[in-house]
């Protein structure tokens, strides 16, 4: 099958995945394919759902996406795996709980491997949710693992961030407090068909309220939610759309978006300026004898870089 920009924007999902997965292999005609579609995107409402292992994230995901569907929104889903390196078993337990939604068009659903850490997000997972906005998805849900303080990065990228606890996490609230505070839009107490739910919740609010995000004119919910039983998952697909209507109404939406697109930028052109220099001092004598310098430490990285870049003039682009 041919993939072009129109299969695409149709909403093909075979042509996506494919697309996927030569960005994921670093194609260049899966890049040149998403510079077409670039136009076509800005309008997916990115959705972040964080917490510990086993909380019940993918359950809850799974909520959602019926309650959206109800809504007759298109849902994405990006499933961050870091299985690999623990328990391995999660990405084949995600496609059970998921199953039921495979048979849909109106839903996309993709487990992605981190290397390495936790909760981090790669520079796929920006191109796949870029590819996800072109096709038509109206939410794009991204589900990460969190255990520390490293989950901010999907705070960075999504629009609105769910913070999952759940009841008998005692101690461990507090001691997540100072980064997940900060991150949280809303924050769900799931499992609260198990003794605890609402200490959580008072922890919860009590840590709110003395924290820095009460200035905020935004004050995140606290919702209590049984996954397994779908309950109090419509209010918390309201309290996704509140959010997403007071970032609309504010003006965050679109800035957030900025942002993002503008870290993107700047770290391809970190990349590209890197390979273009390099690549054009490769013969160069002189460029030869600081490598070697490198190489016998007559010469520290920082003093080779910087030594590397006196030469270069910086030119102010033309319009
Ligand atoms: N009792 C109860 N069990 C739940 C609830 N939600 C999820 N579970 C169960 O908790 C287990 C873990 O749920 P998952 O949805 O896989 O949790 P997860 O956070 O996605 O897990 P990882 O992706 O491995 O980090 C499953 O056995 C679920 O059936 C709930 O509200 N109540
Ligand atoms: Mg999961």
């Amino acid at each position: 099958m041919k993939i072009d920009a129109q299969t695409i924007i149709r909403g093909n999902q075979l042509a996506g995945a494919r697309l996927i997965r030569q960005l994921e292999e670093g194609d260049p005609a899966g890049i040149e394919l998403l510079k077409r579609l670039y136009t076509h995107t800005g309008n997916a409402f990115v959705i972040g759902i964080t917490g510990p292992p086993g909380s019940g994230k993918s359950t809850l995901v799974n909520c959602i996406i019926t309650d959206f569907r109800q809504r007759k929104r298109k849902v994405a889903v990006v499933a961050i795996d870091p299985s690999s390196s623990i328990s391995g078993g999660a990405l084949l337990g995600d496609r059970i709980r998921m199953r039921r939604h495979t048979e849909d068009d109106g839903v996309f659903i993709r487990s992605m491997a981190t290397r390495g850490h936790l909760g981090g997000l790669s520079k796929t997972t920006r191109e796949t949710v870029l590819v996800f906005d072109a096709m038509g998805y109206d939410i794009v849900i991204i589900e990460t693992v969190g255990v520390g303080q490293d989950e901010v990065e999907i705070a960075q990228f999504a629009h609105t961030t769910a913070v999952v606890s759940l009841p008998g996490m005692g101690d461990d609230i507090q001691a997540m407090k100072a980064g997940l505070l900060e991150i949280g839009d809303i924050f769900i107490v799931n499992k609260a068909d198990s003794p605890g739910a609402d200490d959580v919740v008072l922890q919860l609010r009590n840590m709110l309220e003395m924290s820095s995000t009460l200035a905020n004119d935004w004050h995140p919910p606290i919702l209590k939610t049984v996954a397994v039983e779908s309950d109090g998952t419509t209010e918390l697909v309201d309290a996704f759309l509140d959010h997403h209507q007071y970032l609309i109404a504010s003006g965050k939406f679109g800035e957030h978006n900025f942002k993002w697109e503008f870290e993107f930028f700047r770290q391809l052109v970190m990349q590209m300026a890197a390979e273009r220099l390099l690549d054009s001092q490769k013969d160069s004598p002189a460029f030869l004898n600081l490598l070697e310098n490198l190489k016998q430490r007559k010469i520290d990285p920082f003093s080779a870089a910087e030594g590397l870049l006196k030469g270069m003039k910086s030119k102010r682009i033309n319009a």
